[in-house]
């Protein structure tokens, strides 16, 4: 039997199917493929979508920083682990709005705020509204990840005009209790599903480079693929050191070759969805973000701090896209 497929329209004439019936078989079939075959299955589905030689930009805030109640064991925001990150309180709107201008001076088309809260108060909440709302009116998209929400709080950043709610399924099923103890992944699809339901867009990703096996990168993929409807924009992180947390006893940066098919993979279960080349880039080659590129990553996040780590530096990701030919908000 055939399996269940939806076709959606994409604009450019070109119709492709949209799974939501993964099996991981499947998923290490295609990442498996001799890289020629793989790469040329993810460049023709890529083109089919989106425009080849364009990457979307996007800036990032913390806008509340560290003293994190959760555990999850990669963070430096954590406030069970000793990073030595101080914990700030949630920035004043008039700070955010000037990073924000600067931002998009700077080439950014999206400006996403992150707050290091297990969820939002809602007298917080009432401020996050505000600044979106500033946001927009700069004339950028906006997206905010403050952890967990309730429908009615997702209700609420969907009426002050959030484009986008960022919150990671992070890894796969098996690896997560791993990696986090605090909440779990049904906690996670839960408030993809209120964030959905809020007619909010998706961005959901995880990361790569905490000891997993390739197996349970697949199975993060997956399970991203699976979801009712896939992500707008999946972020790829490959883990940012952070010394005194416990994924350093685990850690180990992955063969640059099978982050390359992990991104390939992405693009063909997941045609239509943006694909953020996202933390770690500063541990990557030019040559190694040239071939993620082409296998369909499509998005990046640009400025020299992501939230606490670093991100390699504006002039380099612009001289890069310029000898690569693509355009972006970079120039
Ligand atoms: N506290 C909110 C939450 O976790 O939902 C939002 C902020 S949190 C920093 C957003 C995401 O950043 C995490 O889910 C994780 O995937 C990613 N992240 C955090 N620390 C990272 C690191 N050191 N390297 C790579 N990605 C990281
Ligand atoms: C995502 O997937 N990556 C971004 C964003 N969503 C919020 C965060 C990366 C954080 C890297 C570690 C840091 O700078 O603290
Ligand atoms: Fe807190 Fe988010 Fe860091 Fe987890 S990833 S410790 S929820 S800031």
């Amino acid at each position: 039997m055939m399996p269940a497929v939806k076709t959606e329209g994409n604009g450019s004439g070109s119709r492709a199917p949209v799974r939501s019936d993964w099996e991981r078989s499947e998923a290490k079939a295609l990442y498996g493929l001799p890289f020629a075959d793989l790469m040329f299955q993810a460049q023709s589905i890529h083109r089919a979508n989106f425009d080849p030689n364009y990457i979307e930009t996007a800036s990032l805030l913390s806008i509340k920083t560290g003293g994190c109640p959760e555990d999850c064991g990669y963070c430096s925001q954590s406030a069970h682990y000793d990073t030595g990150l101080k914990a700030t309180r949630l920035m004043d709107r008039d700070d955010v709005i000037a990073t924000a201008q600067s931002a998009k001076d700077a080439g950014a088309s999206r400006f996403c705020m992150a707050a290091a809260w297990r969820s939002p108060k809602d007298r917080d909440l009432d401020q996050v509204c505000d600044m979106i709302a500033a946001v927009k009116r700069l004339g950028m998209e906006t997206c905010v990840t403050l952890g967990m929400l309730t429908p009615k709080q997702a209700a609420r950043l969907s009426k002050a005009g959030l484009d986008f709610y960022n919150h990671n399924i992070d890894t796969s099923p098996e690896f997560y209790g791993r990696i986090i103890t605090t909440r779990t992944l049904q906690d996670r699809i839960d408030t993809l599903a209120h964030v959905r339901e809020a007619g909010i867009k998706v961005c959901c990703g995880g990361i790569i480079g905490m000891g997993e096996r390739a197996e349970d990168r697949l199975g993060m993929l997956v399970l991203l693929a699976n979801l009712p409807n896939h992500p707008e924009s999946v972020p790829i992180n490959l883990w940012n050191k952070v010394n005194g947390v416990p994924v350093n006893d685990t850690a180990e940066r992955p063969d640059p070759i099978a982050l390359v098919r992990l991104v390939a993979t992405a693009r063909i279960m997941m045609p239509k969805t943006v694909v953020r080349l996202s933390a770690g880039r500063q541990y990557m080659t030019d040559e190694l973000q040239a071939l993620c590129f082409l296998a369909g990553a499509n998005s990046l996040f640009i400025g020299d701090v992501l939230l606490t780590t670093n991100n390699p530096e504006r002039d380099r990701d612009a001289h890069l896209l310029h000898r690569l030919g693509i355009t972006s908000g970079l120039g």
